[in-house]
């Protein structure tokens, strides 16, 4: 193919790196290098060893990167047995710089794109990681953005700094694509190799390597037509369930008022056989997508001078739901003639949802802190989250169940772990917030359980 440039000359497009690249990826001699070894890079990097790729991860934890090279296993998601292999055949190695960069043939980034304090995107780890690259970026290479971000990022911001720091040209010297991360942690069903991927590119030649690059290891490559079309598939899919989660989190807040029961509702309405998808109420929002991601579109649009009104009130819907939570705790206490200031809450389970260790940004947690500045006595429980913090106060998660049950004032069920005995927890208790639903068909024979 043959690509006219700005001073007017012709310039082939190198097949020979293209043709290169495919072939080090066909017969795995391609050098992969994830950058950022997190719940999305490193079962990516594992992925990567289990079909014959030599993985560099670049972690600038050192921690982390330490782990690793001791495959000590730091992500729920990765399987022990597989990490431990992909090390001791040393198929995967963690370093804490880029000086491997050159040694590279494909660099897949997967660093973390959080909000600032007024739900602005932040890209510093996205641009600060593009400018270490860009000195060292070569003929040939490959660059995929995995990060979920705003529709613009890899074209806009990052592909000005590869090309400016490196005096290369994308599509011409080196390759540039997106592919959004789609992890589910703690999804048994659903892993990195059996989940369809999206992948997007601004030029045809990246767009056919990307897409061979990820077929090696997953079962169905989705292409699309550029990596702003891919970046908003992905931010798209996000904000479907921050509004889904907002609108039943709304429907529990109207129930409430209605004297009816949004469980109830939402299990018959979930009976159509068509039509419909089931979400439910909760605590709010927790993890490191639904609550942020929408807002990296929202401040994009703004570009555009669109409002995009339903992430705007989802958003707001699914913040509010913790002080929603404080306000039925409340109620509750005073039912039995306590004040907040004077009661002792259990909370059972922390982490952000079910079945997993992270509760880093938990709505329990919020819920924790909410009560705690009311001057509640607050404990948990819960068999995946040994210890946490709330304002900095640390806390252990209690060793019995029965016992920090029976002590507590108020049992307020945050997290519905598949693992807890929930109808000796309604035995045990003297009152139960249920705002997850888990205990909805149990006998409650003392009618101790309110649910959201
Ligand atoms: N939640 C509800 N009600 C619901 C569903 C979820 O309150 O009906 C809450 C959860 O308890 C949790 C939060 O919303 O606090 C987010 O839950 P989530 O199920 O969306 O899980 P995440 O954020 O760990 O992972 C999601 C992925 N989950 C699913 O598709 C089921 C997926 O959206 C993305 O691949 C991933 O974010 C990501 O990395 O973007």
């Amino acid at each position: 193919m043959v690509l006219a440039v700005s001073n007017s000359t012709e310039k082939t497009v190198s097949n020979k790196d293209k043709e290169e690249i495919i072939s080090k990826i066909a017969d795995r001699s391609a050098i992969v290098g994830v950058v950022g070894l997190g719940y999305v890079g490193l079962p990516f990097a594992v992925e990567k060893t289990k079909v014959g790729f030599q993985v560099i991860g670049i972690e600038l934890n050192p921690k982390r990167a330490a782990a690793v090279n001791a495959a000590k296993n730091y992500i729920g998601d990765v399987d022990d047995a597989e990490l431990t292999q992909a090390v001791e055949n040393g198929q995967l190695i963690a370093v804490s710089s880029f000086d491997c960069i050159p040694d590279l043939d494909a660099i897949v980034i997967c660093v973390p794109t959080p909000l600032t304090k007024n739900l602005t995107p932040d890209l510093s780890y996205i641009k600060s990681v593009t400018e270490q690259i860009a000195p060292f970026l070569r003929r040939g290479q490959l660059i995929t953005l995995e990060s979920t971000t705003y529709p613009g990022t890899t074209d806009e911001l990052m592909r000005p700094i590869l090309e400016t720091g490196s005096g290369l040209t994308q599509g011409i010297d080196f390759f540039l694509a997106y592919s959004p991360e789609r992890v589910d942690p703690g999804n048994q069903r659903y892993t990195t190799k059996n989940t369809n991927k999206v992948v997007g590119a601004s030029d045809p030649d990246s767009l056919e390597v990307v897409t061979y690059f990820y077929q090696q290891t997953i079962d169905r490559v989705v292409p699309v037509s550029s990596a702003k079309a891919a970046e908003l598939v992905k931010v798209f899919e996000n904000i479907f369930r921050s509004v889904n989660i907002a609108l039943v989190n709304e429907l529990a807040m109207l129930c409430d008022r209605m004297d009816l029961n949004v469980w109830e509702i939402l299990d018959a309405a979930n009976t159509k056989p068509f039509g419909i998808m089931s979400f439910y109420p909760g605590p709010g929002v927790g993890g490191h997508c639904i609550p942020l991601d929408p807002h990296y579109l929202e401040w994009k649009a703004k570009e555009y001078n669109f409002n995009t009104r339903f992430i705007r009130l989802a958003g707001e819907i699914n913040r509010s739901m913790p002080e929603y939570v404080v306000h039925k705790a409340t109620k509750l206490l005073n039912y039995q003639g306590l004040a907040t200031s004077k009661a002792q809450i259990l909370f059972l389970g922390v982490a952000y949802k079910k079945d997993i260790d992270d509760w880093r940004e938990s709505p329990a947690v919020q819920v924790m802190q909410l009560l705690q500045r009311e001057g509640a006595k607050i404990g948990y429980y819960d068999p995946f989250v040994p210890f946490l913090t709330v304002d900095e106060h640390p806390l252990m998660s209690a060793k019995d169940m029965d016992t920090a049950i029976a002590q507590a004032d108020l049992v307020i069920i945050t997290t519905d772990h598949s693992q807890v005995d929930y109808g000796a927890a309604i035995g045990l208790a003297k009152a139960i917030l249920d705002t997850r639903g888990i205990t909805r068909k149990l006998a409650d024979p003392d009618r101790k359980v309110v649910l959201l």
